[in-house]
């Protein structure tokens, strides 16, 4: 075989990621990138790049047409989609395959027989993987009312082609079908453009489990053990591990068998994540199956030793693999730092980058973008580094992960670390006894506990106090530390506190844009109650679509914006009484 050409059609930590893998093989590897990216990092370490079109990405990394062009001009052999963007379009890997370059991703037929949420359950179910009670069909709301009875509450409604937990709506009381099923049918048609819905037993208080699986082209496939995800705040996940807490042997072996049972029955190809609910009894339930390498995919590398994007390349490639032997060892945690101010209700924070150090140390991964002096360009997504550690037990990797986010300084804008730092030390952490929704309730909570860790160091500050500047002094040629408390010296983004917990939920009746931008759609009407979490309207800013969600359950009792409409920062978008 000539020497492969490998583009990457992504950007940031995961083109890195994937460029490292394809000169460790000794393949070419091509970046692409938007006029955002001129100078960012995975560009400069491809051995080639080309352009693809300005910040946008709908004209850029979400473009078929230019990411094919630049395909072609660079003469590649095969696409890496990465996560995110083109990595579960099937029409791109159709493209791919169409001008005869390798697609590392799965067939096309298992994206879309993955895409439609619906169509993943009955195959699920076909192959005795234990599914939520619900619909198996899309539903109209002349059956909702029966299915509704027949399933039990509460119950949560899904968009069929839906995915990321946008489109969502849980129903607790009878009257509140109806609506819940109009908003999500709604939402489905924004977001995917395509109205169906179906429902599902809603399950509470559970972990969120996912399987990896690796497969290749004759018909083998591999369970690498589950992770759990449980730490998340509005479906973007903060904290990953490996192996869950709260899976046992046993269940860990039923969870791989019938996550390999419906890999084969989807004739899956590539790395790919069964996502499911361990609830509070430890039963199993399947949600979804995602088809591609996913974020968290490092976790499980760190405990198998295994390198996934070299799998994904040589499976790919048609050769067969053999994983049997691969035994998980240890423990792995991953942090995922974005440059967002959980101070601010997690308002990102794009810019330069000015000061920079990452920790390292035994049993330490960093994969990122950043560098002192870099950009993190406001058009993307706010992650810009995966902070991963191992040890042979989950309390040394937790004491390992505080250890490392204690040596990561940045400077320039503000990150998720300490609110990464106060997650850890939480006795909910600690005990795993926390469930999918606890971060969100946590950070609301009034009772917020935040533990020291035994040095007297505060890293989360007590909610009362602001985050002390920090100086250098020699006082008689002894190096002193020096904290100051005080408000003029602010510097560091603020943990989370209670203050900013109460404060945002008063304040928050009036919903205001956050940042300048255009009302693409408004999903409320003016007098509808909705629930909290609700998508109020989607407003362009930064170039990307942002849902604007209520911060609280109520009835719109304003709605002073239409469709097309710019905002200011400040301008008030909706009044929820
Ligand atoms: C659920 C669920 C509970 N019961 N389905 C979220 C993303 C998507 N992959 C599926 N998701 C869920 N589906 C049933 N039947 C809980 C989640 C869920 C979740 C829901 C609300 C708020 C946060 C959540 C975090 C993880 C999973």
């Amino acid at each position: 075989m000539a020497k492969p050409r490998i583009l990457i059609a992504n950007r940031g930590e995961i083109a890195v990621r994937i460029i490292r893998t394809i000169k460790e093989l000794g393949h070419t590897s091509i970046a692409v990138y938007s006029d955002a990216d001129r100078d960012a990092l995975h560009v400069e370490m491809a051995d080639q790049a080309y352009r693809i079109g300005p910040a946008l990405a709908a004209e850029s990394y979400l473009s078929i047409g230019s990411i094919m062009e630049a395909a072609g001009k660079a003469k590649a052999t095969a696409v890496h989609p990465g996560y995110g963007f083109l990595s579960e379009r099937s029409h791109f890997a159709r493209a791919v395959a169409q001008a005869g370059m390798t697609f590392i991703g799965p067939p096309p037929e298992a994206i879309e027989m993955m895409g439609d949420k619906a169509a993943a359950r009955q195959a699920a179910d076909r192959v005795g993987v234990p599914i939520v009670p619900g619909t198996t069909d899309p539903v109209t709301l002349a059956d909702a009312r029966a299915e509704a009875e027949r399933i039990g509450l509460p119950i949560i409604v899904k968009a069929a082609f839906g995915g990321g937990g946008r489109g969502m709506h849980l129903v607790r009381k009878p009257e509140e079908l109806e609506n819940a099923l109009a908003r999500a049918a709604r939402e489905a048609q924004a977001y995917f453009g395509r109205p169906e819905v179906f429902l599902e037993r809603y399950i509470d208080r559970a972990h969120h489990v996912e399987a990896q699986i690796m497969a290749d082209a004759h018909g083998n496939v591999f369970f690498l053990g589950e992770r759990d995800c449980s730490v998340q705040r509005r479906h973007q996940k903060l904290v990953e591990e490996t192996p869950s807490p709260v899976v046992d042997a046993e269940l860990r072996q039923r969870i791989g068998e019938v996550s390999m049972a419906l890999a084969k029955e989807a004739g899956y190809v590539n790395a790919g994540t069964v996502e499911g609910l361990v609830d509070e009894d430890g039963a199993f339930y399947f949600l979804e199956m995602n088809t591609r390498l996913q974020v968290e995919h490092t976790v499980t590398e760190m405990v198998t030793g295994l390198d996934l994007v070299e799998l994904q390349i040589r499976a790919a490639f048609g050769e067969k693999l053999d994983l049997s032997k691969v035994q998980p060892r240890g423990h792995a945690i991953q942090c995922r730092i974005n440059a967002e101010d959980p101070a601010r209700n997690f308002l990102p924070g794009p810019g330069r980058v000015t000061g920079y150090r990452e920790p390292a140390g035994p049993f330490v991964r960093v994969d990122s973008f950043v560098q002192a002096g870099r950009e993190i360009p406001s058009d993307y997504d706010s992650m810009f580094a995966k902070l991963i550690v191992s040890a042979e037990t989950r309390p040394r990797a937790i004491k390992r992960m505080l250890r490392a986010l204690d040596e990561y300084r940045v400077e320039g804008v503000p990150t998720t670390i300490p609110l990464h730092r106060w997650i850890l030390q939480t006795r909910a952490f600690i005990k795993s006894s926390h469930t999918t929704t606890w971060l969100e309730k946590a950070l609301r909570d009034a009772e917020l506990e935040i533990p020291t860790d035994g040095t007297g160091h505060q890293p989360g500050g007590d909610g009362k106090q602001p985050m002390p500047a920090e100086l250098l002094v020699e006082v008689d040629g002894r190096r002193v530390p020096v904290r100051i408390f005080d408000h003029r010296h602010e510097s560091a983004p603020h943990p989370p506190s209670r203050q900013s917990a109460r404060h945002d939920q008063a304040v928050h009746s009036v919903v205001r844009a956050q940042m300048q931008g255009t009302i693409l759609r408004i999903l409320v009407e003016a007098g509808q109650e909705i629930q909290a979490g609700d998508v109020v309207c989607i407003l362009e800013a930064m170039k990307m679509e942002n849902a604007i969600p209520a911060p609280r359950e109520g009835t719109v009792s304003e709605l002073p914006i239409h469709e097309g409409q710019v905002v200011q920062v400040g301008d008030t978008i909706a009044v929820i009484d």
